[in-house]
């Protein structure tokens, strides 16, 4: 078995309760003060807190240093980035590659883009820890993890895209809808790694409905699947109650959003990586 360390940004939501993986927070900063989006943040007093705040907010990507720090020294290094298409976080990572395989001719870094965040990234990194386990090469695992990258997909239901308009990850007519009461946006992370909205919703339980839709379209055949929500279990459950009705076997879990995923999902939104 490779010596390794598999590490994803906090994008993942696996600041806590995954011990397999190392987090490297990403940052949530408004004109008063920084959240840092590791397992100490109060993610749901985060939520609320933004809720009133009326000042700018963004977001800044890991820089290669955080990223090196959690290396600790491993022959062999996985980095799990959140799309390169929305966040520095993948350059970051590669620039910590470029170092850390300089200064130690004989390690070996592979960073992934995985074009995606939340689920889609839990779903490659278990992929990984599997693949370790089961004695494959450093070199076979980085060939695999681009293979199985084109059987996984990530969709989200959100009921505001304030915070990504105002970022400019999303255009302000894109989030439009979704600022509208009763409206849920549903989409999904697009071939290039950006959002790509694809239905206007009246009500969670037709996104649910559309959500559950969509993804047996692109596939889903009762794979794996990892749910994330911001401060909101009930909807979690009930797409987890409507897929496991129609696939009786299927793995799936329910975790909160951490940090970075609660700015931008907003209170309400749902995030799934699923395999396809
Ligand atoms: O570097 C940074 O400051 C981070 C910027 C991240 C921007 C986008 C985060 C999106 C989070 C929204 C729903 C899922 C969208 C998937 C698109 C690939 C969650």
């Amino acid at each position: 078995m490779i010596d390794a360390k598999i590490l994803v940004d906090s994008s993942a939501n696996l600041a806590t309760g995954c011990d397999f993986v190392s987090s490297v927070p990403l940052k949530i900063i408004t004109d008063e003060r920084e959240y840092i989006d590791d397992e100490n943040l109060n993610t749901a007093a985060m939520v609320w807190d933004l809720k009133t705040y009326t000042g700018k907010s963004s977001t800044a990507c890991p820089s290669p240093q955080d990223w090196l720090d959690k290396f600790e020294d491993k022959p062999y290094v996985f980095c799990i980035a959140i799309t390169s298409n929305l966040s520095g976080s993948c350059n970051a990572a590669n620039i910590a590659k470029a170092d850390y395989e300089q200064e130690h001719p004989d390690r070996r870094v592979c960073v992934i883009d995985t074009l995606s965040t939340g689920g889609e990234m839990e779903l490659i990194a278990e992929k990984i820890q599997q693949w370790i386990e089961e004695d494959f090469s450093f070199d076979e695992i980085c060939e695999k993890v681009k293979d199985y990258q084109q059987h996984t997909g990530l969709m989200f239901m959100l009921e505001s895209m304030q915070n990504l308009a105002n970022n400019g990850r999303v255009s302000k007519i894109a989030a439009k809808a979704a600022g509208i009461l009763g409206i849920r946006a549903v989409g999904r992370a697009s071939d290039v790694g950006t959002l790509e909205p694809l239905e206007k919703c009246r009500g969670e339980k037709k996104a649910i409905a559309s959500l559950a839709d969509h993804m047996v379209a692109m596939g889903y055949e009762g794979g794996k699947m990892r749910i994330s929500h911001c401060l909101n279990p009930a909807a979690a459950e009930s797409l987890r109650a409507s897929i496991l009705a129609a696939y009786p076997g299927a793995d799936i879990t329910i975790r909160s959003t951490g940090g970075l995923c609660s700015f931008y999902a907003e209170k309400g939104g749902m995030i799934i990586g699923f395999e396809k």
